[in-house]
């Protein structure tokens, strides 16, 4: 069967660079593949389907050209693929468009925005067939032997007689080894990263891409929809097939490599032998990756560089506990000390502090107190986000009860908690705070860490545009920007005003389901535990045998 799976860009977070194309004649896209379509295409075509994918971070492939390829290909499927509530109003134009060309190609959404809110999506898309929530890789095999009754396919939401039917969860499927590597060769785009997006990646004009080695995170973060998206689980491919990754895209090119998992640093044993593999095998790409402050992997950091780990990222959210606490974060000052002094000394080039401001209850002095304490870090980078509160989360439940947040009318938009929250300081205050702590940050970084701004400042050079370094620098000096942003305000349009409504009655987060994802992250926290120090007993128990 043919296939089509679009990836559905936010605008805000793709650029294309100024000479468009690479050397094998691709187009070149500032920006994260879409690693979740790739994954799915590689799958349907290891069973024999057929498969396009349209990234529309290419500019070569708007609405228009999708829907005259569904014309002239006639797939029996299109899937749309998005992350997050900024996309979902883009997907839902193209849905909508799909639909008024074609009465009869099945439409099908995925991703993390509508597994979490399913219900909701279907009944105010009726022109999408399927929701599909969670894993992909199954459900769609399964899906594609039921297009027209998938009323045994688990984890689809669709509808029956004009009733939304939620069929239920498929168990969640541990074993990551069993799917083959993503399709990055089918887009005719090459990737690049840019700071200016988001974050420094790994900080290459090489080749880019990006690479799953585990999915999920058994904490419970207020504001963080990863728990929930995991049912508090976190599982992960063996080293194994991580390095059989690395090998593969070195062959194929690839210089830099940035890791989509939300904690990688969880399990030491995997660390150490995915290092230990990269070497072995010669692997000479850079990688980057996400992790905690409180690991317990932070032995391995030397290791990690020497496997050409250039980048190492973490949550550090705020200088303030009284904040940490607040978001319900688990970790203390001292451990995020400890953990970015211990990542620079092992030689981690860029160390990213991702920080937060405009949490409930922060008064000026935390935030101030939060620029000092980035200040005082030996922090490579660091970004500082407004924070926002996504449904799903422990915060947007808060907010439910506190009666800041309407479940019926507001589970699709896109909120600051500054603009909703009286116990926020106001968006203004927020802002001047920001830019006068960003300039402290500056001046104080240049002053006290000359050599590493220096080195950095030169890298930066090396691989950006002189006009992007330039922006960057002069972010925080710049006049002030005030209102809602072009995706609040996109994400607030008001579409198929009764259908809305009556979506929006249909909640699927209850108390108990949330309890649930607690236990759950705390019991997956106990079992990783306990598998570290059986592991650890029988190594003991390995080396005294060879020591008798
Ligand atoms: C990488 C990433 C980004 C990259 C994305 C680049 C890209 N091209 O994809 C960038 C930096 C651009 C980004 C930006 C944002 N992100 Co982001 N991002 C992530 C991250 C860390 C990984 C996503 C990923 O690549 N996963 C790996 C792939 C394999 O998984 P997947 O895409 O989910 O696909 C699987 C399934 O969902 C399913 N599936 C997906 N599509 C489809 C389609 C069909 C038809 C089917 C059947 C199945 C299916 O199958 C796939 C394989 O199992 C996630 C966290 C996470 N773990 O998901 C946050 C996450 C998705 N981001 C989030 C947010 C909030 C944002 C921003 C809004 C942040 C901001 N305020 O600016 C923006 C919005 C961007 C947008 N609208 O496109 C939230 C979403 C919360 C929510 N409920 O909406 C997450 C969950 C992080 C979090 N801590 O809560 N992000
Ligand atoms: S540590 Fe917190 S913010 Fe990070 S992925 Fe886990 S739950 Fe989300």
């Amino acid at each position: 069967m043919t296939v089509f799976l679009v990836h559905i860009r936010d605008p805000q977070f793709y650029a294309l660079p100024a000479k468009t194309r690479a050397k094998n004649g691709n187009i070149r896209v500032m920006g994260f593949p879409p690693i979740g379509i790739m994954s799915l295409s590689a799958v349907l075509k290891r069973a024999g389907h057929e498969c396009v994918m349209f990234d529309q971070a290419n500019p070569d492939t708007p609405n228009e050209v999708i829907i005259q390829e569904i014309e002239k290909k006639k797939p029996v499927l299109v899937g749309l693929s998005f992350l997050s509530t900024t996309s979902y109003p883009y997907a839902k134009m193209l849905a909508r468009e799909i639909r008024a060309a074609n009465s009869t190609v099945k439409l099908a959404f995925g991703g993390v925005f509508a597994s979490l809110n399913a219900p909701q999506v279907k009944q105010q898309c009726p022109e999408v067939d399927f929701v599909c929530r969670g894993d992909g890789e199954q459900l769609l095999l399964d899906l594609l032997d039921h297009l027209d009754d998938p009323s045994s396919v688990t984890s689809v939401t669709w509808a029956k007689d004009g009733k939304v039917i939620n069929n239920p969860n498929r168990p969640m499927d541990r074993n990551l080894d069993q799917w083959p590597f993503p399709d990055r060769e089918s887009l005719p785009l090459d990737f690049v990263e840019s700071m200016p997006l988001d974050v420094p990646a790994v900080l290459s004009m090489e080749r880019f891409t990006t690479m799953q080695t585990s999915r999920g995170c058994p904490w419970s973060c207020v504001f963080c929809d990863i728990p929930i998206f995991n049912e508090g689980k976190w599982r992960s491919r063996t080293a194994q097939h991580v390095v059989e990754e690395f090998k593969y895209l070195q062959k194929q090119g690839y210089g830099a490599v940035y890791f989509v998992d939300d904690h990688f640093l969880l399990q030491p044993k995997r660390i150490e032998a995915i290092c230990k593999g990269i070497n072995e095998a010669g692997v000479t790409i850079q990688w980057g990756c996400e992790g905690r402050v409180d690991s317990v992997a932070q032995h391995l950091f030397p290791a990690m560089a020497k496997a050409h780990c250039r980048t190492l990222m973490f949550g550090l959210e705020s200088g303030s506990q009284k904040m940490l606490d607040r978001l319900r974060k688990e970790q203390t000052l001292e451990e995020v000390e400890t953990a970015v002094t211990n990542a620079k000394k092992a030689g981690i080039e860029i160390v990213h502090g991702f920080f937060v401001v405009g949490i409930p209850d922060e008064t000026a002095e935390d935030m101030k107190a939060t620029f000092d304490f980035a200040a005082r870090l030996p922090l490579d980078t660091f970004g500082f986000n407004r924070l926002c509160v996504y449904r799903g989360t422990p915060m947007w439940h808060e907010y439910v009860k506190r009666g800041l947040l309407n479940e019926a009318s507001d589970w699709y938009k896109y909120f600051k908690c500054s603009s909703i929250d009286p116990t926020c300081l106001p968006g203004e205050v927020i802002n001047d705070e920001r830019r006068a702590g960003l300039r402290r940050l500056f001046i104080h970084k240049l002053l006290h860490y000359p050599v590493q701004t220096f080195r950095l400042l030169r890298r930066f050079l090396r691989h950006m545009p002189v006009r992007d370094v330039a922006y960057l620098l002069l972010k925080p000096f710049l006049g002030k920007k005030s209102g809602a942003t072009k995706a609040e305000v996109i994400s607030r349009a008001v579409e198929h005003g009764s259908l809305k409504e009556e979506a929006a009655l249909m909640t699927q987060m209850s108390d108990e389901r949330l309890d649930q994802v607690f236990k759950e992250s705390q019991a997956e926290r106990r079992r990783i535990q306990q598998e570290a120090e059986a592991a650890q007993g029988g190594c003991e128990e390995h080396a005294g045998t060879h020591s008798h």
